[in-house]
Protein backbone atom coordinates (compact mmCIF):
# COMPACT_ATOMS: atom_id res chain seq x y z
CA UNK A 1 0.00 0.00 0.00
CA UNK A 2 2.97 2.53 0.75
CA UNK A 3 3.78 1.47 -2.95
CA UNK A 4 0.85 2.17 -4.20
CA UNK A 5 0.77 5.77 -2.35
CA UNK A 6 4.11 6.94 -3.63
CA UNK A 7 3.29 5.99 -7.35
CA UNK A 8 -0.61 7.88 -7.24
CA UNK A 9 1.28 10.76 -5.34
CA UNK A 10 -0.90 10.11 -2.06
CA UNK A 11 0.06 11.86 0.84
CA UNK A 12 -1.75 10.43 3.80
CA UNK A 13 -3.67 6.92 5.00
CA UNK A 14 -5.28 6.26 8.02
CA UNK A 15 -5.10 2.69 9.65
CA UNK A 16 -9.21 2.18 10.41
CA UNK A 17 -7.88 -0.03 13.48
CA UNK A 18 -7.04 -3.88 15.21
CA UNK A 19 -4.19 -3.60 14.05
CA UNK A 20 -3.06 -6.84 16.34
CA UNK A 21 -4.91 -9.51 17.22
CA UNK A 22 -4.06 -9.69 21.11
CA UNK A 23 -5.33 -6.66 23.20
CA UNK A 24 -2.58 -7.55 25.55
CA UNK A 25 0.57 -7.99 23.74
CA UNK A 26 2.14 -8.01 20.43
CA UNK A 27 4.82 -10.64 20.48
CA UNK A 28 8.18 -8.69 18.99
CA UNK A 29 8.08 -10.90 15.91
CA UNK A 30 4.83 -9.59 15.01
CA UNK A 31 5.35 -6.07 16.21
CA UNK A 32 8.41 -5.37 14.78
CA UNK A 33 8.12 -5.40 11.21
CA UNK A 34 4.81 -3.77 12.08
CA UNK A 35 5.54 -1.15 13.25
CA UNK A 36 8.81 -0.98 10.92
CA UNK A 37 6.17 -1.18 8.13
CA UNK A 38 4.49 2.12 9.14
CA UNK A 39 7.34 3.90 9.93
CA UNK A 40 8.58 3.86 6.58
CA UNK A 41 5.01 5.65 5.74
CA UNK A 42 6.19 8.59 7.12
CA UNK A 43 10.15 7.88 6.10
CA UNK A 44 8.45 8.32 2.66
CA UNK A 45 6.81 11.44 3.60
CA UNK A 46 3.38 10.25 4.11
CA UNK A 47 0.96 10.74 7.30
CA UNK A 48 0.13 7.69 8.63
CA UNK A 49 -2.72 8.01 11.78
CA UNK A 50 -4.16 5.08 13.81
CA UNK A 51 -8.09 4.95 14.80
CA UNK A 52 -8.00 2.60 18.28
CA UNK A 53 -9.90 -0.55 17.69
CA UNK A 54 -11.18 -2.84 20.03
CA UNK A 55 -8.31 -5.15 19.66
CA UNK A 56 -5.80 -2.30 20.18
CA UNK A 57 -7.95 -1.60 23.51
CA UNK A 58 -5.74 -3.26 26.64
CA UNK A 59 -9.24 -2.43 28.71
CA UNK A 60 -12.84 -1.77 28.13
CA UNK A 61 -12.06 2.07 28.75
CA UNK A 62 -9.61 2.42 26.00
CA UNK A 63 -7.16 4.27 27.94
CA UNK A 64 -4.32 2.16 27.44
CA UNK A 65 -4.30 0.77 23.89
CA UNK A 66 -1.25 -2.07 22.56
CA UNK A 67 -0.95 1.21 20.02
CA UNK A 68 0.31 4.02 21.99
CA UNK A 69 3.62 3.51 21.11
CA UNK A 70 2.72 4.49 18.03
CA UNK A 71 2.43 7.77 18.62
CA UNK A 72 5.90 7.71 17.56
CA UNK A 73 4.85 7.57 14.01
CA UNK A 74 1.65 9.53 13.77
CA UNK A 75 -1.45 10.48 15.63
CA UNK A 76 -3.22 8.19 17.62
CA UNK A 77 -6.82 8.15 17.85
CA UNK A 78 -8.51 7.37 20.94
CA UNK A 79 -11.87 9.49 20.83
CA UNK A 80 -13.35 11.04 18.44
CA UNK A 81 -11.76 13.76 16.59
CA UNK A 82 -12.21 16.30 13.89
CA UNK A 83 -9.26 16.08 11.21
CA UNK A 84 -9.89 18.96 10.14
CA UNK A 85 -7.86 19.23 6.90
CA UNK A 86 -10.02 16.57 5.62
CA UNK A 87 -13.29 17.64 6.85
CA UNK A 88 -13.53 14.23 8.40
CA UNK A 89 -14.01 12.75 11.74
CA UNK A 90 -12.32 9.91 13.32
CA UNK A 91 -14.13 7.59 15.71
CA UNK A 92 -12.70 4.81 17.30
CA UNK A 93 -13.90 1.97 19.11
CA UNK A 94 -16.40 2.16 22.61
CA UNK A 95 -18.27 -0.60 24.28
CA UNK A 96 -20.64 2.13 25.33
CA UNK A 97 -23.31 2.59 22.44
CA UNK A 98 -24.91 5.22 24.18
CA UNK A 99 -21.72 6.87 24.12
CA UNK A 100 -20.84 6.17 20.80
CA UNK A 101 -24.58 7.73 19.66
CA UNK A 102 -23.58 11.08 21.72
CA UNK A 103 -20.38 11.11 20.00
CA UNK A 104 -21.95 10.64 16.37
CA UNK A 105 -24.81 13.14 17.15
CA UNK A 106 -22.22 15.80 17.76
CA UNK A 107 -20.68 14.86 13.75
CA UNK A 108 -22.78 17.78 11.73
CA UNK A 109 -24.16 15.67 8.21
CA UNK A 110 -21.84 17.08 5.63
CA UNK A 111 -18.98 15.57 7.28
CA UNK A 112 -17.29 12.15 6.26
CA UNK A 113 -16.61 9.44 8.69
CA UNK A 114 -14.25 7.36 9.34
CA UNK A 115 -14.56 4.76 12.07
CA UNK A 116 -14.19 1.32 14.11
CA UNK A 117 -17.48 0.81 15.10
CA UNK A 118 -20.56 -2.36 15.63
CA UNK A 119 -23.16 -1.59 13.36
CA UNK A 120 -26.60 -3.78 13.77
CA UNK A 121 -27.13 -6.00 11.27
CA UNK A 122 -23.87 -6.47 9.13
CA UNK A 123 -21.98 -9.37 8.68
CA UNK A 124 -19.84 -9.01 12.02
CA UNK A 125 -18.15 -13.06 11.36
CA UNK A 126 -18.37 -15.51 8.30
CA UNK A 127 -22.22 -16.12 8.38
CA UNK A 128 -23.31 -14.22 11.11
CA UNK A 129 -25.06 -10.77 11.80
CA UNK A 130 -23.98 -8.30 14.16
CA UNK A 131 -27.09 -8.19 17.28
CA UNK A 132 -25.33 -4.69 19.18
CA UNK A 133 -24.04 -1.97 18.07
CA UNK A 134 -25.65 1.23 16.95
CA UNK A 135 -28.77 1.34 14.16
CA UNK A 136 -27.38 1.56 10.08
CA UNK A 137 -29.96 4.60 10.20
CA UNK A 138 -27.73 6.34 12.90
CA UNK A 139 -25.04 6.64 9.62
CA UNK A 140 -27.37 7.70 6.76
CA UNK A 141 -26.36 11.52 7.45
CA UNK A 142 -23.31 11.41 6.63
CA UNK A 143 -21.54 12.12 3.46
CA UNK A 144 -19.54 9.22 3.62
CA UNK A 145 -18.86 6.73 6.32
CA UNK A 146 -15.53 4.35 6.02
CA UNK A 147 -15.58 1.82 8.48
CA UNK A 148 -12.77 -1.11 9.73
CA UNK A 149 -13.72 -3.60 12.81
CA UNK A 150 -15.84 -6.35 10.61
CA UNK A 151 -13.24 -8.41 7.90
CA UNK A 152 -15.81 -8.89 5.09
CA UNK A 153 -15.89 -5.87 2.69
CA UNK A 154 -19.85 -4.44 2.83
CA UNK A 155 -21.73 -1.83 1.04
CA UNK A 156 -24.38 -0.98 4.01
CA UNK A 157 -25.91 2.13 1.85
CA UNK A 158 -24.08 3.39 -1.35
CA UNK A 159 -22.37 5.82 1.19
CA UNK A 160 -21.69 3.64 3.97
CA UNK A 161 -18.99 0.89 3.93
CA UNK A 162 -17.52 -1.63 5.89
CA UNK A 163 -14.01 -1.39 3.77
CA UNK A 164 -13.32 -5.06 4.49
CA UNK A 165 -9.49 -6.34 6.18
CA UNK A 166 -5.83 -5.75 4.70
CA UNK A 167 -4.86 -9.19 5.86
CA UNK A 168 -7.20 -12.11 5.59
CA UNK A 169 -6.56 -13.90 9.22
CA UNK A 170 -8.20 -17.52 8.86
CA UNK A 171 -10.32 -19.65 6.63
CA UNK A 172 -13.59 -17.82 7.25
CA UNK A 173 -12.09 -15.50 4.82
CA UNK A 174 -11.74 -18.18 2.40
CA UNK A 175 -10.72 -17.03 -0.84
CA UNK A 176 -11.26 -13.13 0.39
CA UNK A 177 -7.89 -10.50 -1.04
CA UNK A 178 -6.45 -8.25 1.55
CA UNK A 179 -7.49 -5.14 0.51
CA UNK A 180 -7.64 -1.25 1.31
CA UNK A 181 -9.53 1.87 -0.02
CA UNK A 182 -8.52 4.92 -1.64
CA UNK A 183 -10.93 7.99 -0.56
CA UNK A 184 -10.47 11.37 -2.78
CA UNK A 185 -11.04 14.11 -0.24
CA UNK A 186 -11.79 16.39 -2.73
CA UNK A 187 -14.22 14.50 -5.11
CA UNK A 188 -15.88 12.21 -2.32
CA UNK A 189 -15.03 9.56 -5.07
CA UNK A 190 -13.99 6.00 -2.79
CA UNK A 191 -12.25 3.17 -4.45
CA UNK A 192 -11.46 -0.56 -3.28
CA UNK A 193 -8.18 -2.19 -3.93
CA UNK A 194 -6.94 -5.68 -3.77
CA UNK A 195 -3.02 -6.08 -2.27
CA UNK A 196 -0.81 -8.80 -2.22
CA UNK A 197 -1.32 -10.41 1.48
CA UNK A 198 -1.60 -14.44 1.77
CA UNK A 199 -4.52 -15.69 1.20
CA UNK A 200 -7.08 -18.38 2.40
CA UNK A 201 -7.25 -20.52 -0.48
CA UNK A 202 -9.33 -23.91 -0.78
CA UNK A 203 -7.79 -26.42 -2.95
CA UNK A 204 -8.53 -29.91 -4.83
CA UNK A 205 -5.77 -32.36 -5.79
CA UNK A 206 -5.78 -32.24 -9.89
CA UNK A 207 -6.26 -28.28 -9.56
CA UNK A 208 -3.40 -25.65 -10.70
CA UNK A 209 -0.91 -25.63 -8.34
CA UNK A 210 -0.31 -21.72 -9.06
CA UNK A 211 -2.24 -20.44 -6.40
CA UNK A 212 -0.83 -22.11 -3.79
CA UNK A 213 2.01 -19.94 -3.60
CA UNK A 214 2.21 -17.67 -0.83
CA UNK A 215 -1.09 -19.01 0.65
CA UNK A 216 -2.63 -20.87 3.55
CA UNK A 217 -4.10 -23.59 1.56
CA UNK A 218 -6.94 -26.15 2.74
CA UNK A 219 -6.55 -29.07 1.27
CA UNK A 220 -9.75 -30.86 0.10
CA UNK A 221 -8.80 -34.43 -0.01
CA UNK A 222 -7.33 -36.96 2.86
CA UNK A 223 -3.84 -36.12 4.57
CA UNK A 224 -1.14 -37.67 2.46
CA UNK A 225 2.63 -37.34 2.41
CA UNK A 226 2.47 -36.80 -1.36
CA UNK A 227 0.21 -33.65 -0.98
CA UNK A 228 2.57 -32.50 2.00
CA UNK A 229 5.34 -32.32 -0.56
CA UNK A 230 3.25 -31.13 -3.39
CA UNK A 231 1.77 -28.23 -0.76
CA UNK A 232 5.89 -27.50 0.22
CA UNK A 233 7.23 -27.75 -3.26
CA UNK A 234 4.53 -24.73 -4.21
CA UNK A 235 4.99 -22.48 -1.43
CA UNK A 236 1.93 -22.81 0.47
CA UNK A 237 2.63 -20.99 3.79
CA UNK A 238 0.64 -23.45 5.48
CA UNK A 239 -2.31 -25.61 4.68
CA UNK A 240 -4.61 -28.38 6.18
CA UNK A 241 -6.51 -31.26 5.12
CA UNK A 242 -10.16 -30.74 4.64
CA UNK A 243 -10.74 -29.84 8.62
CA UNK A 244 -14.50 -30.83 8.43
CA UNK A 245 -13.31 -34.33 7.22
CA UNK A 246 -10.92 -34.10 10.13
CA UNK A 247 -13.62 -33.19 12.27
CA UNK A 248 -16.12 -36.06 11.98
CA UNK A 249 -13.07 -38.59 11.94
CA UNK A 250 -12.12 -37.13 15.14
CA UNK A 251 -15.36 -37.36 16.36
CA UNK A 252 -16.00 -40.89 15.52
CA UNK A 253 -13.00 -41.76 17.37
CA UNK A 254 -14.07 -39.59 20.62
CA UNK A 255 -17.53 -38.66 21.00
CA UNK A 256 -16.15 -36.40 23.91
CA UNK A 257 -14.31 -33.63 21.07
CA UNK A 258 -17.11 -31.20 20.18
CA UNK A 259 -17.31 -29.68 16.68
CA UNK A 260 -16.85 -26.60 17.73
CA UNK A 261 -14.04 -27.16 19.87
CA UNK A 262 -11.88 -28.77 17.16
CA UNK A 263 -13.14 -26.30 14.37
CA UNK A 264 -11.20 -23.67 16.87
CA UNK A 265 -8.17 -25.38 17.12
CA UNK A 266 -7.53 -25.78 13.18
CA UNK A 267 -8.36 -22.11 12.68
CA UNK A 268 -6.21 -20.77 15.62
CA UNK A 269 -2.96 -22.81 14.20
CA UNK A 270 -3.53 -20.77 11.10
CA UNK A 271 -3.92 -17.76 13.00
CA UNK A 272 -0.91 -18.34 15.01
CA UNK A 273 1.14 -19.48 12.08
CA UNK A 274 0.05 -15.98 10.66
CA UNK A 275 0.91 -13.68 13.43
CA UNK A 276 4.61 -13.62 11.84
CA UNK A 277 3.93 -12.00 9.25
CA UNK A 278 2.04 -8.46 8.89
CA UNK A 279 -1.51 -8.32 10.36
CA UNK A 280 -2.47 -5.28 9.35
CA UNK A 281 -5.58 -4.58 9.14
CA UNK A 282 -8.11 -2.05 7.32
CA UNK A 283 -6.07 0.77 5.83
CA UNK A 284 -7.75 3.60 4.15
CA UNK A 285 -5.48 6.09 2.05
CA UNK A 286 -6.50 9.20 1.59
CA UNK A 287 -5.52 11.77 -1.50
CA UNK A 288 -6.33 14.15 -4.19
CA UNK A 289 -6.00 11.87 -6.75
CA UNK A 290 -8.20 9.68 -8.49
CA UNK A 291 -7.21 6.37 -9.77
CA UNK A 292 -8.18 3.23 -11.69
CA UNK A 293 -8.12 -0.13 -9.86
MN1 LIG B 1 -12.53 -4.56 15.67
Amino acid sequence: MREFCLTHGISSAIHLGDIFHSRIAARYECFNPTFRAFQKFRECGITIDFIVGNHDQVRKNGALTTIDIFTEIGSVYKGPTHLTALGAWAVPYTHDFALLRTWLDAIPSEHTVLAHIDVIGAEAGAGWACEWGIELSVLSRFKLVLMGHYHKRQQLLPHVHYIGCATPQDFTELGSPGRFVVWDDSTGEVNHHTNSAARFISWTPGQETETLQGAYVRVEASPSPLLDDEMSRSGALGWNYNPAKIVRTVLQRDAGISLETDMKQVISSYAAVHAGTLPVDNLVAVGRTLFES
